[in-house]
């Protein structure tokens, strides 16, 4: 049998830009359209973004805020909606927004332009895109990649003929409306770049160099021109103001360094930095491997079309983790919507962070797929959001601490963003996202972090300290806010979004505190404000159930205008909390399902993102085939043909949602246990994954047969109990030391594990 290989593969270049295969670095991306005669190589570099910080918040607000307050809580709902949505939003409404670095063209000179043996593809394995093709019998292949290792994009022209290489190379960008520049530096080497605009507009800049074996290298005005070479290798560089003073000296200094090395020593650099994160975990599924020649497009259609494809399913997932390592590394910038990805100068929602789920969702797959360091652009996002956030905390809300509304930029900009009613006022942004330094804690256990975010984390919370009011029943809560994005309707008919305590605000918040009391405790310090916040956490408002039997998603057991929203914010105390499960509260996980059922059948789901949380629902109400059927959901009406998610448009969470889903159908960890295949579906027969992080330190590794569990290793990271629970009718035996396994009730086991210990349990 073939060896699995982990590719999209194709047999056509790309018709369009969501044909084309992403690279990055975390920083420096490309899309690869693969053309053999003109080949287009579309650049993104993550800190290019109109303009600079700005104060945006509404200097009205606080003024405003008692009569808003005062409406909601009289029921006069037209009226605080129509004075808070002149008193709150941003001034101007919205936020930066980002912007693609450009092109890179390269036109080659063949001999002829018939071509045969073409392919392209993306290798999983070495994040490496290759493009191959066969002209006058010369084979020609192109390999490119983005080294994190040495902050290049690398071009690698090869032909089985010596001499078989002419081409021109240029940059592009709006055909040269949005740049300043596009010149020759030396003999061998571009620069080219601009200023976004605004009054600080960033600086940017890119330069790109051919090192040509046999042949010459020339520029002529801004082209570069390579003829009858054997080989060529082009290195490529960007950097901006943002993080440099001279942006163009950063980018020769880049070229400088890499052109020392060799392209063999460049590809190896890669390649081993690369694996070091991507081998970390393996998952396949079934066997088959009959449809690895195809082409991965085709493959997608005949999913739609209803066969099976376990193996598509581990590429997905495989994919996913290739995404984050690629858009998201240590130092450079968040995953936006879009990852690093973007071809417009206005993309769509700006291409920035969306925090009332879509950024999060970003990172849901960072832990449990044991990217731990990619989730840490988030944690320096949020410390960045601290300044801003206390500054809008106190002049719109006259409240301590720190807060964030529902999207931000990469200058950490806190005001509301839109006059969108249904979103725009929405105080829980920084409080969700810092509930991730939270969860990178659960994970890794790392106390210095856990120390050192303890401050950010306190800030949010001291945020609504401040900030919440009591109701009439006496309960704690938000006011004004939103339902993430729903509508609701009154028993007299009259719609609104504007309200006091939706659940979900509850949820986070309770969360925050929750967060902040174990850690104060962990830590052993500030005691004061902990009990502070176990007082407040009591009159918090908690899941209460509807009169449809489902979750209620606003205080009030209202009517949703579109019972099939995108947004299931009532179920965040599902997942990604844990506030709701199916072992602590069974008859409201049992109300969640109700929820989703209905989300469901009034044509929930229908974006992406929103199929992608629906997924990791079914998987924590331990659904497996429904979290399989909603996967296939995913990629049936949400995956465009190079497997980029698709909103539509092309929206990166969607990604990292399924990618998520798909580890928490395998392994869950929020109930206070390892829970080892929690939903696996019927036709995923036979499997292994291998290492899977737990919360609580442990890396684990499960294979299965049959679908029932045949061997389990685990890893812990520090000394503490262990506690396992599997859903099949079998005895767990751990070979080496089997007297020091216990059996809690039935599938549940404990055992004492010691740090760097791996402990290994077989089926018997
Ligand atoms: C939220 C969602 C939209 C979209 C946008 C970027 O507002 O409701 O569907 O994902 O973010």
């Amino acid at each position: 049998m073939n060896k699995r290989t982990r590719k999209l593969l194709y047999y056509k270049s790309a018709q369009d830009w969501n044909e084309a295969l992403p690279i990055g670095n975390g920083r420096l991306g490309g899309m690869i359209f693969g053309h053999v005669e003109n080949e287009r190589i579309q650049l993104n570099e993550d800190s290019i973004w109109y303009g600079g910080p700005r104060d945006r918040n509404n200097l009205d607000a606080l003024k405003y805020l008692p009569e808003v307050r005062k409406l909601l809580s009289e029921g006069r709902l037209k009226e605080a909606e129509e004075l808070a949505i002149l008193a709150f939003p941003g001034t101007p409404d919205v936020q930066r927004h980002y912007e693609p670095l450009g092109d890179l063209l390269l036109h080659f000179n063949h001999a002829r332009s018939d071509y045969s043996n073409y392919s392209r593809e993306l290798d999983l394995e070495t994040a490496i895109s290759h493009v191959n093709y066969t002209i006058n019998d010369i084979n020609y292949k192109r390999e490119i990649f983005t080294s994190y290792p040495d902050q290049v994009m690398i071009i690698r022209l090869t032909a089985s003929e010596e001499k078989s290489l002419s081409l021109q190379l240029f940059y592009d960008r709006g055909n040269g409306r949005n740049l300043d520049e596009m010149k020759a530096v030396s003999f061998d080497t571009l620069m080219m770049g601009g200023e976004t605009g605004g009054q600080d507009g960033i600086v940017f800049r890119s330069s790109v160099r051919a090192i040509s074996d046999g042949g010459s290298v020339k520029t002529i005005g801004n082209r570069l021109i390579v003829k009858d070479a054997n080989t060529v290798t082009l290195i490529l560089s960007a950097a901006t103001s943002f993080r440099y003073e001279d942006p163009e000296h950063q980018c020769i200094q880049i070229i400088e360094k890499a052109a020392e090395k060799n392209y063999e020593t460049l590809r190896q650099t890669h390649i081993t930095d690369y694996q070091l994160l991507f081998r970390r975990v393996n998952l396949e599924i079934g066997q088959s491997m009959e449809k690895q020649e195809l082409a991965t497009d085709e493959r997608l259609e005949l999913v739609r079309k209803g066969e099976e494809d376990l193996e598509l399913i581990s590429t997905y997932f495989d994919f996913g983790r290739y995404l984050l390592i690629s858009s998201s590394r240590p130092n450079s910038l968040p995953a936006t919507l879009q990852g690093i990805w973007n071809d417009q100068m206005l993309p769509p929602w700006d291409s920035k962070f969306t925090i009332n789920i879509n950024a999060e969702m970003n990172y849901w797959p960072a832990e449990v797929c044991n990217l731990s360091e990619c989730h840490e652009p988030l944690f320096d996002l949020i410390e960045k959001m601290r300044e801003p956030g206390k500054k809008t905390a106190s002049v719109m809300y006259n409240c301590r601490g720190f807060t964030a509304h529902h999207n931000t930029d990469i200058w950490g900009d806190t005001a509301p963003q839109d006059r969108y009613m249904p979103a725009t006022i929405w105080p829980m942004g920084a409080a969700w996202l810092c509930l991730h330094l939270w969860e990178h804690y659960e994970y890794s256990q790392d106390k210095d972090f856990l120390n050192m975010s303890y401050e950010t984390m306190k800030e949010a919370a001291l945020f609504f300290v401040d900030f919440l009011i009591e109701n009439k029943e006496g309960l704690l809560i938000t006011s004004p806010s939103v339902s993430p994005e729903n509508t609701y309707i009154l028993p007299n008919g009259e719609k609104g979004v504007l309200c006091e305590g939706p659940s979900m605000d509850s949820q986070i918040i309770y969360d925050l505190f929750s967060n902040c009391i174990e850690a104060s405790k962990i830590l052993g310090f500030d005691d004061e404000f902990r009990k502070e916040l176990i007082r407040l956490r009591d009159k918090l408002p908690r899941p209460k159930i509807g009169k449809y039997g489902q979750i209620q998603e606003w205080s009030e057991d209202y009517e949703e205008e579109d019972p099939g929203h995108r947004h299931i914010s009532h179920l965040f105390a599902l997942h990604p909390s844990n506030q709701i499960s199916t072992k602590k509260t069974p008859e409201l996980a049992n109300a969640a399902k109700v929820t989703l059922e209905r989300r469901l059948k009034h044509g929930g789901g229908h974006t992406g993102w929103s199929r992608a949380w629906i997924i990791n629902m079914w998987a924590r109400l331990e659904e497996g085939e429904l979290a399989y059927q909603n996967m296939l959901g995913l990629l049936k009406s949400s995956t465009l043909p190079n497997l980029f998610d698709n909103h539509p448009p092309f929206q990166i969470d969607g990604n990292f949602g399924g990618t998520a889903g798909i580890a928490e159908m395998l392994l869950q960890s929020h109930q206070d246990e390892i829970h080892l295949l929690p939903a696996l579906p019927q036709n995923w027969e036979e499997g292994k994954v291998s290492g899977l992080k737990a919360r609580g330190g442990f890396k684990v590794d499960i294979a299965w047969e049959n679908n029932q569990l045949t061997e389990v290793n685990i890893t812990a990271s520090k000394n503490g109990i262990c506690r396992i629970r599997t859903n099949t009718l079998i005895k767990i035996k751990d070979i080496q030391s089997e007297h020091l396994i216990n059996e809690i009730e039935s599938f549940v086991y404990e055992f004492e594990a010691k740090e760097g210990q791996s402990y290994n349990f077989k089926k018997i």
